[in-house]
């Protein structure tokens, strides 16, 4: 039977690592849908937990979920990251409902799911390996498979560190000793070496785009980048305002490449637009570190707009995500415009908000009703030629105030 990365990740086989290394992409699936159960803890005085994305990431990756388990503990047991009586409890679901997969919205060490693993008798993911596997499910260009398939070796060998050292004590002992090497040393220098040969292509495929990326600094046009949580609907906005018809979709990282298209606003006006991988809480660094080159797009944009979902509860918690990774790939100094979407799912209509300097720094729009796009493109306009937008703000003053006397120094 075939080997999945993210079965592999849950149960890692020695011997395995071989032929996972060679071609993780093209199993990047479940074989069918496994019946599934998600756990989350609350720890300490965290939130307590929603798991309606781990269930969207979940179904994402093919899984079928039938149950859910929310608990509370001071902090993670080391052992089995839950109390052993917690462990009892969820053994008896998984006999109860023929469960085969469980998956943690935590990040487990090696032991702890190994341990897991063992008293539920089923496989036990948790949420860095489920994000790597629908990753792996989605990449579709060259750049985006050999940007996955690095994430996940990396993943895996910070767990060979970690979690197998013991069998490195087989070596020596009577008959072991002498030349040769142990099943540890041989996997990690399969990974090694497959790692090196990845970050080398991944080097060719950056050079390239980085070369396209200088091509375009040349045209002069204002560089805008489109970033926010996935599923808030950047692709969508994107589609809007280009036509370029790249996936829209109800799921998680339906993207994960940058496109970008050059986008007319007013005559003389044009700005470079780019819609590319979506955030989420807890991107797993190793990813972040992998898609570093598609991400730089965003760290070299002159604007970013940052889609939020209006609808989603969890709006407050995702802004907060979507800033942390942009902190972490170098991009938060890059000036943003806040752009509600979704307004239709919750009956506000469609308004720019100006910040302290007078442009718009908020919109709330809809991008698939195509409501507000208008308010969108002017406050990129006004950010892109601020000189042109003091103008319509002086004709924008009431008629009979007279002719208002306008210092366009002082309105910057
Ligand atoms: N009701 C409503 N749905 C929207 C709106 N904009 C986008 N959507 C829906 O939201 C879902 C996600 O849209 P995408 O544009 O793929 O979102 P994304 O941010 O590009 O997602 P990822 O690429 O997965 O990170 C799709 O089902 C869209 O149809 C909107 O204004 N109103
Ligand atoms: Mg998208």
């Amino acid at each position: 039977m075939k080997t999945t990365p993210a079965e592999l990740l849950a149960t890692p086989e020695l011997g395995e690592l071989e032929s996972f290394a060679r071609s993780a992409q093209s199993r990047a699936q479940f074989s069918s849908q496994p019946k599934t159960l998600l756990v989350a803890v609350q720890l300490g005085r965290l939130p307590t937990p929603d798991l309606s994305e781990l269930q969207a990431l979940a179904m994402s990756a093919g899984a079928r979920v039938l149950e859910q388990s929310v608990s509370r503990r001071d902090r993670p047991d080391p052992a089995m990251f839950i109390g052993s009586g917690k462990v009892e409890e969820l053994r008896q679901i998984c006999t109860d409902q023929h469960i085969e997969l469980v998956i943690f919205d935590h990040e487990l060490s090696a032991g702890q799911q190994r341990n897991l693993a063992r008293h539920l008798g089923c496989r036990v993911l948790d949420r860095v390996a489920l994000i790597l596997d629908i990753f792996a499910l989605r990449a579709a260009t060259h750049e985006g498979k050999l940007q996955v398939e690095l994430a996940q070796l990396e993943y895996l060998s910070a767990r060979l560190v970690r979690g197998w050292t013991h069998l490195e004590r087989q070596k020596g002992g009577i008959g072991l000793r002498g030349p040769g090497e142990t099943q540890l040393e041989t996997d990690r220098r399969l990974i090694g070496q497959r790692v090196k040969a990845l970050r080398k292509r991944l080097d060719e495929v950056h050079r390239q785009r980085e070369n396209r990326r200088r091509g375009r600094n040349r045209d002069q046009s204002l560089k805008v980048s489109i970033v926010g949580y996935t599923n808030a609907g950047k692709s969508t906005l994107f589609n809007r305002l280009t036509h370029a018809g790249v996936l829209a979709a109800d799921q998680l990282f339906a993207t994960l490449d940058t496109t970008s298209r050059r986008v007319f606003l007013n005559p003389g006006q044009f700005m470079v637009l780019s819609d590319t991988v979506g955030f989420i809480r807890a991107l797993p660094h190793s990813l972040v570190q992998a898609f570093k080159s598609t991400l730089l797009e965003t760290v070299h944009a002159d604007l970013l707009l940052h889609v939020i979902d209006a609808a989603d509860p969890e709006s407050q918690a995702h802004q907060q995500a979507v800033c942390q990774v942009l902190e972490e790939i170098g991009a938060s100094h890059v000036p943003r415009i806040d752009l509600f979407n979704k307004t239709d799912l919750v009956g506000v209509a469609p308004r720019g908000e100006p910040g302290p300097c007078g442009r718009i720094s908020k919109v709330w729009f809809s991008a698939e009703k195509g409501l507000g796009l208008d308010i969108v493109r002017q406050a990129v306009a006004e950010f892109g030629w601020p000189r042109h937008s003091q103008f319509d703000l002086r004709l924008m003053a009431p008629v009979d105030s007279g002719p208002v006397p306008v210092n366009p120094q002082s309105l910057l």
